[in-house]
Order: C-alpha cells, then sequence, then structure tokens
C-alpha cells in the first residue's frame, strides 16, 4: 500500500498556509406513509448512486426506523442532492422529505 504525503508542510515553503478539512453534512432521508418504497429506491440509486440491493436496506431501514443516511458530502453537493430529491418527488407527486445534519 502507498502512504499519501503528509498535507501539511512542518518546515520549508508552504509550512505557514493552513489547509482545512471541509465540514461535511450527513442527507437524513425521512420516512412517510405515502411515499412508494419503490420511488424511494429509484432515488437512492438515481441520485445517491447506490447499488440496487444497497438501496433497498437503505430504504428498509428509513421505512423502519423513521430516518437513514443517504450518504456525505460536502455541503454544496449535499444542499444540491436535498433539492434534487425535492423536485423528483413534487413531480411524482409524493410528500418524500430528506434533510441536512452535520457529520
Ligand atoms: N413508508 C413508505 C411506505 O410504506 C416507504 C418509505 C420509505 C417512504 C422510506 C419514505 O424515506 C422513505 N410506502
Amino acid at each position: 500500500m502507498t502512504t499519501q504525503p503528509d498535507a501539511l508542510p512542518e518546515s520549508g515553503a508552504g509550512a505557514d498556509q493552513e489547509i482545512r478539512k471541509p465540514r461535511l453534512y450527513r442527507v437524513v432521508l425521512l420516512n412517510d406513509d405515502y411515499t412508494t418504497m419503490d420511488f424511494v429506491v429509484e432515488i437512492l440509486v438515481t441520485v445517491f448512486h447506490k447499488p440496487a440491493a444497497e438501496a433497498a436496506k437503505i430504504m428498509l431501514d428509513v421505512h423502519r426506523r423513521g430516518k437513514g443516511t443517504c450518504g456525505v458530502f460536502t455541503y454544496d453537493i449535499a444542499a444540491t442532492k436535498v433539492s434534487l430529491v425535492h423536485q423528483l418527488a413534487r413531480k411524482r407527486e409524493f410528500p418524500l422529505r430528506c434533510t441536512l445534519e452535520e457529520a
């Protein structure tokens, strides 16, 4: 296995330049009584690029527990995915909701 070079040089050129890790956000899918299971799986496959079997597991987990994580992203990507889910759900007249949580 290869090792990554250190992101922060301790001395020499660039030693005074700080590289900060971006904050990460969970996209959390919420259960409801009306959205079909098939549509939720479709969302997990198309928007979150989950393989079908994993998508079905996440959907059932959300169905049973009330909420569940679809993925962890930087803010812009997470926010874009949340609005895409709401857009697709609205188009199909489902009340499906998802939210962001700082990871
Ligand atoms: N509870 C829904 C049903 O029984 C399925 C569902 C799963 C809906 C997950 C939303 O995020 C959700 N049809």
